[in-house]
Order: C-alpha cells, then structure tokens, then sequence
C-alpha cells in the first residue's frame, strides 16, 4: 500500500513539474506574445541540433556529409529521408502534387537538397512528414563528399504551430562508388561508422574571401651577406596572422590566402630598422616597402655623416629640422624613443669606419 501510494505521489509530483514547465512556457509566449516551437535537428550519426523559432517563421535545416574516409568521399548510391514533425512544422520548397501516376508530390527548385540529378527522385511522400531523395551514379567518380561543408540536404521549413518538433534524418543505403557498391549504410544500418554528417540550423559561417598581399621590398646591404633574409608579418589586432621571408635587397614578396581586413605590415631584416605599413586587404592588395640601415637618417640606404648632422640639428630643436615617422626612427640608433647628440655621434662614427652601429 505504501508503494502505490508512494508511486501515486511520484505520479503526482512528475504530472505538476509538467504543468509548472508548460505553464512557464505559457508565460514565455505572454510575454512576449509570440508562440514558438523548439525544433531538433538530428543526422543519421545521431548529432543534433536545437532551436527555437516563431510561429509562422520559415527556417533552414542544413545536413552534411563527410565520407573521405570511405573511398575518398566518392558515394555511388544513396537513399535517405528526413522525417519531420507534421503536426508542427511543414516543408517550405514548393512542391507539385499533380503529377500523373505519382502518389506523392516532387519537390521544385530545391538547388540545394543533394543531388539532384537526372537519376535523382526527390518526393514529398504522400505521407505528410516525410521528404525522400535518392540518387545513383554508375561512374567511379560518384558524389563527392569529402569534406563538412557538403552539402546532402538542405531544406527550408515553416513552424505552422507552437510546440516541439524534431526533423531527424534517416539513411536506408549509402554506397562508395566502387564496382561493389560497398555499403556504408545497409537496409537503415551503419555498417561502416567511418563517416561524418554535420548538422545545423544557421546557415555556417562563409569562408572567409581571402586575397594576395605582394610588393616589391627594397633594402640594403649592410653586411656582406647580400641574401640576409627578411620577414614580412602581417599583424592584425595585435596578433601575427601571417609571415613570409625572401632574400635579397630589392626584391619581390607575395603571401597568398590572406583574409580580407586591416593589417599592419610589419618588415624586419638584420641592421636595418623595422617598418610599419597600414594596409587594408579588400582583394589583392600591393604594397611596395623600403627599409633603410639603423642611422640612415636621410633614407638614402646609406649611413653617411650627412646622416649624423640631421641627427644633430634634430637634437639641437631647430624646427624646421624635426624628423619624423621612419627617419626618426632611423635617426633613433639607440632605440629610446628620442634623437639626441649621442645618436647623432654614433652615425658620425659609424659613418667613418670608427665604430659600428650594427
Ligand atoms: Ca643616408
Ligand atoms: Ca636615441
């Protein structure tokens, strides 16, 4: 007696956390006066997805597949379904009923449900909730699906009601295109497990358009060594994104599949001093650069005395002599921030063999 009594209070408990729930729910759709239906979003993997939409709003469902490592991705054959919750949700692709002899509508201009072929039958079955597509191709070459972003299905629906909803993908056959047909899935049964079929309800991100950052760099000589190589770094948001090296004093770079944006392009060789170039990629973009030895005040790519007298006058604070920008800092040969008489006589002597900047 005490155990069916206790069950009752058990019954009872799970039947008012119910009630609490849907009348939450219920609060929700007051508040902000728009009913809405949960929909989940499953792959034939079992991953899955959920979301919330309004009524009335029109949503994609995104189903990938990923077999590359089964025959390289190539699938000969495929059957599969995505069954939805019809008492919820409805297909929002156009579809035709009345063709002749079909017990079931065909789907029109879905350009994203794969594939969709000459072979190919896309249906809306007669029995509402269901959508079935097949496909099969007799050369070697089959679809594709070697990477997460192919698409398998992708179909837009319509939340008709409030509530929650599921749209779960099925698979009765996938088959690699060899000359077996090797199933992948048999009769509705993963045979081999060796697949991915992501699944999403946002459209993903797009790849990022990416473009070419190329120049021309001219720099000097300032040892023997004529190939001292130089680093290019493109910085954004104070992060190395990308780096390329070259060698040689004037001579070309290039870095390919640079993500569109706004970059610091940043150059550094050996004795000379580093510069900074403001660049936005918007396509390819170029940007020539010049670089100059430490102490080359006039940028002329050589350390002369005529560099340690703009040094001076600089430090002597006549204004018509300030240097600014890339020429203070190459007047700057000691790298504290200002140019005084002891940078100006470190470029005198480096300019006539007595001491060596570098
Ligand atoms: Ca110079
Ligand atoms: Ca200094």
């Amino acid at each position: 007696m005490r155990k069916i009594l206790s069950l009752m209070l058990a019954i009872l408990m799970v039947v008012s956390v119910t009630v609490v729930a849907a009348n939450a729910a219920d609060a929700d759709a007051a508040a902000t006066g728009v009913e809405t239906a949960t929909v989940t979003l499953t792959s034939v993997k079992g991953n899955s997805v959920t979301q919330t939409y309004a009524v009335g709003e029109t949503f994609t469902a995104y189903t990938y597949l990923n077999a590359s490592n089964c025959n390289e991705g190539k699938i000969g054959s495929l059957n599969g379904s995505q069954e939805y919750t019809s008492s919820i949700l409805e297909v929002a692709e156009t579809y035709v009923t009345d063709v002749d002899d079909y017990d079931y509508g065909l789907l029109e201009d879905v350009d994203t449900i794969f594939p969709i072929l000459k072979s190919a039958t896309v249906g809306n079955a007669g029995i509402e909730g269901i959508v079935y597509y097949n496909a099969s191709i007799p050369s070697k070459a089959g679809f594709k699906f070697n990477a997460d972003d192919r698409a398998l299905v992708i179909l837009r629906y319509t939340v008709k009601a409030a509530g929650e909803a599921t749209i779960t993908n099925r698979m009765q056959t996938l088959a690699v295109s060899d000359d077996m047909l090797t199933r992948i899935i048999d009769k509705g049964a993963i045979v081999n497990p060796d697949f991915t079929s992501p699944v999403a309800l946002s459209e993903p991100a797009p790849l990022p358009v990416t473009s070419t950052v190329s120049g021309t760099i001219t720099s000097y000589s300032t040892s023997a060594d004529a190939s001292d190589e130089i680093l290019v770094e493109l910085i954004q948001d104070n992060k190395l994104a990308y780096s390329a090296t070259v060698n040689g004093n004037t001579v070309a770079y290039s870095i390919a599949d640079v993500a569109d944006g706004d970059y610091i392009l940043r150059v550094h060789k050996e004795n000379h001093v580093s510069r900074d170039y403001e660049i936005t990629v918007s396509g390819d973009t170029t940007q020539d650069v010049k670089i100059c030895p430490i102490g080359d005040t006039n940028l002329n790519g050589r350390v002369q005395s005529n560099d340690g007298m703009f040094a001076y006058k600089h430090a002597q604070g006549g204004a018509a002599d300030k240097l600014e920008g890339y020429a203070f800092k190459c007047a700057d040969v000691n790298n504290n921030g200002r140019v005084q008489s002891n940078d100006a006589m470190a470029i005198y002597k480096q300019a006539s063999g007595e001491h060596n900047l570098f």
